[in-house]
């Protein structure tokens, strides 16, 4: 492939991981926790909580770092029969389908987890309030066992159930990942880079689709070389490299006001790191930090990303120092939000 195949393909890539969405549609019972579901997926407070939202208006729509929210409407309800339903709020466009129970499970929901069932969609079954489920000398696998059976009775069929807990956050990883097993590759990799980690495991599945989006990133900003470094010899697209570190802090849920509190922490680490991922978001310090690898005598090449980007332009200088900047700061971030996950900050 020539260079300039190279960079069109390799602009295709960029521009197809920045518009890739994940549409998730919630269901279930006023109450069950919906609201309080997105707004822990997400890390943010994006949906109000134990508000019943206005069902007489269409959806409400909630959206953070590429991952869209559906709050739907009662099903079968006066305002909404169920024979017109699926066409007025178009559920073909959802890439899935969350139910979420509190306490028992209601016909509504079975007839909508049919109508999903029949048009192939994918629906996940989640029992929320799980910290409420507790009966005086039954053990807790007894009641979820209880729990399971109710709702296989409902809806015919056994179905994996993912218990979760908003208010100690349980189950919440595991939410993540089975709605990430079930997403088609692109919209994969938007979803483990947009969901909140609440695992270990989580996080690093993160650090893994970030470096793709970096290795993207970096070779466009080293062939769309506009803006020259002063006292270099390479020129890279700086606009290109300051929307990747935003859109790296805006995946490890690393907001302005979120920094600015975790700039002063006590704990030395996070103090460190929170002041690096601030410095070097803005042209200055990113400047200063393609510098620190202009520098460097021997510069690590990323080998790995070689069929991503293309031999010629992972050869080049310039995708090196650009590579080794965003890994770099994929680093700081990734460090910042494990000292995060273990000091359970901000949540
Ligand atoms: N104990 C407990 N309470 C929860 C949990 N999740 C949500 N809640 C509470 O349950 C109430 C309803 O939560 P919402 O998230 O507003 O529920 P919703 O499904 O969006 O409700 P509607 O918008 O009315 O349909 C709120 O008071 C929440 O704080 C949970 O896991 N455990
Ligand atoms: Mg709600």
């Amino acid at each position: 492939m020539s260079i300039h195949d190279e960079t069109k393909e390799i602009q295709r890539k960029l521009d197809e991981a920045n518009k890739t969405t994940v549409l998730v549609a919630l269901f279930g019972q006023p109450g069950a926790g919906k609201s309080s579901l997105i707004n822990k997926i997400v890390g943010q407070k994006v949906a109000e909580v134990g508000v019943e939202t206005d069902k007489t208006v269409e959806l409400a729509w909630y959206e953070a770092k590429g991952l869209k929210f559906a709050d739907l409407p009662g099903y079968g309800t006066e305002r909404f029969p169920k024979d017109s339903y699926f066409q007025r709020f178009d559920m073909m466009q959802f890439d899935l389908f969350l139910c979420v129970t509190s306490g028992k499970f209601h016909q509504a929901d079975t007839e909508f987890f049919q109508e999903l069932k029949k048009r192939g969609k994918v629906c996940i079954f989640v029992a929320n309030k799980h910290d409420e489920l507790w009966e005086d000398e039954v053990p807790i696998e007894k009641l979820e066992q209880r729990k399971l059976k109710d709702i296989a009775k409902q809806v015919g069929q056994s179905v994996k159930v993912i218990f979760t807990s908003c208010k100690f956050n349980t189950g919440l990883d595991k939410l993540n990942e089975e709605i990430s097993n079930n997403l088609e590759a692109a919209k994969r990799e938007r979803w483990v880079r947009g969901a909140k980690a609440y695992s270990e495991k989580f996080l690093q599945e993160k650090r893994a689709s970030c470096e793709k989006y970096v290795a993207l990133a970096a070779a466009a900003s080293a062939l769309n070389g506009i803006n020259p470094i002063p006292g270099a010899d390479i020129s890279v697209d700086i606009s290109i490299l300051l929307k990747l570190f935003k859109e790296i802090r805006s995946d490890y849920g690393l907001t302005e006001s979120f920094l600015d509190e975790l700039k002063n922490s006590s704990i030395p680490a996070v103090e460190l790191l929170a002041n690096n991922v601030v410095k070097y978001a803005v042209k200055e310090g990113l400047v200063l930090l393609l510098k620190r690898f202009i520098a460097q005598e021997t510069i690590k090449s990323i080998t790995k990303y070689i069929p991503f980007v293309g031999q010629a332009i992972a050869a080049s200088i310039g995708y090196k120092i650009t590579s080794n900047a965003g890994n770099s700061y994929l680093n700081d971030c990734h460090k910042l939000a494990e000292q995060i996950l273990k000091h359970k900050l901000g949540v």
